[in-house]
């Protein structure tokens, strides 16, 4: 395992995608590779994009990850969830387009499964992050799609946090339902070559006018077409922009203490699931309780403190 760490931090990518298919299957001695790990990262610039499905997020991402490739920097890719992967489900330019991304030694794409088991950002992507920051991206792009917990627990992980809408559809006023309003450090109106457009782009400006108060940074509106790649230079450098901004305002590393703080967070929470979940006398006494409820003789709360006393003696 400590090899495999190693040959990870040399940047070998197979090491990588070995150290990462272990951390998604909870792999018992993955926590000494990871330990080893540790002191090689903290320096990957994260990114996470999140937003309406369809919203055209992965294309978008592709065409992100190929722009710092110009720039010369070695991108990771996390795509969390996704209905419509980097592969399949796209059409023929996409395609192409994404193959062009596989092809690309300086570009490692990785797609993960489902959320937790209790909602929000699947565990083992913490895991993920490391290992490619140790690996020697500097960049990370995390796409979640999706309206629910992934989106909001995003913001934990990322530096900077686009949200992706499209023209048309009212698609404004559901990311204020969705709470997407307030995580956005960039707004992103995808599908610029679609029509309304610009009353899109009014709608969510005159939102965030709304919003702002003196002395605080005003969160950009950007238009976008990921499918024929405009928008895209002024994208980048509008996140690094708010790259440079999190650095001279001294908050860079919060976000990274914040992002610990949800790691160890979730891996608390991932080992009390096991002990709950997996260990034969839990199951048992996780069982007998559930019948109890069933029988009123307790109830879901008073079995939740009896688990919770057990385990804290
Ligand atoms: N017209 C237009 N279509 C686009 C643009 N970007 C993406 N699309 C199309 O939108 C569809 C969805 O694109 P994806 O990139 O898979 O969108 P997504 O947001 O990742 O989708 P989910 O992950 O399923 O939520 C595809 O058919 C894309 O070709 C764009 O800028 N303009
Ligand atoms: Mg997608």
């Amino acid at each position: 395992m400590k090899d495999l760490a190693e040959r990870a931090v040399a940047g070998d990518d197979r090491a990588v995608a070995r150290l990462i298919t272990y951390a998604e299957n909870g792999h018992p001695d993955l926590h000494e590779a990871m330990r080893a790990i540790h002191c090689h990262g903290g320096k990957a610039q994260v990114i996470g994009i999140t937003g309406v499905m369809g919203a055209g997020k992965s294309t978008l991402v592709s065409e992100i990850a190929l722009e710092y490739r110009k720039r010369g920097k070695k991108v990771g890719i996390i795509a969390i969830d996704p209905t419509s992967p980097f592969s399949g489900g796209a059409l023929l330019g996409d395609r192409i387009r994404m193959s062009r991304l596989t092809i690309d030694p300086g570009i490692f794409i990785r797609s993960m499964g489902t959320r937790g088991m209790l909602g929000g950002l699947t565990g083992a992507v913490y895991d993920v992050m490391e290992i490619l920051d140790a690996s020697g991206k500097d960049v990370i792009i995390v796409e979640t799609v999706g309206v629910g917990q992934a989106e909001v627990d995003i913001i934990k992980i990322a530096d900077t946090t686009l949200v992706v809408i499209v023209p048309g559809l009212g698609d404004s006023v559901q990311a204020i339902k969705a709470g997407l309003m307030e995580i956005a450090d960039i707004f992103v109106v995808n599908k610029a070559d679609t029509p309304g457009i610009e009353r899109t782009m009014a709608e969510i400006e005159s939102m965030i006018d709304l919003g702002y108060r003196p002395g605080m940074r005003k969160t950009p509106v950007m238009a976008t077409s990921a499918r024929e790649c405009r928008g895209i230079i002024e994208l980048v450098d509008s996140i690094q922009e708010h790259r440079f901004f999190l650095e001279s305002s001294g908050s860079l590393p919060d976000y990274l203490r914040k992002r610990y703080e949800a790691e160890i967070v979730e891996i608390i929470h991932k080992r009390l699931m096991t002990m709950i979940f997996d260990e034969k006398v839990f199951k048992e006494k996780v069982k007998g309780l559930i019948s109890r409820i069933e029988t009123k003789e307790t109830d879901p709360y008073s079995a939740a403190e009896e688990i919770l006393a057990e385990l804290l003696k």
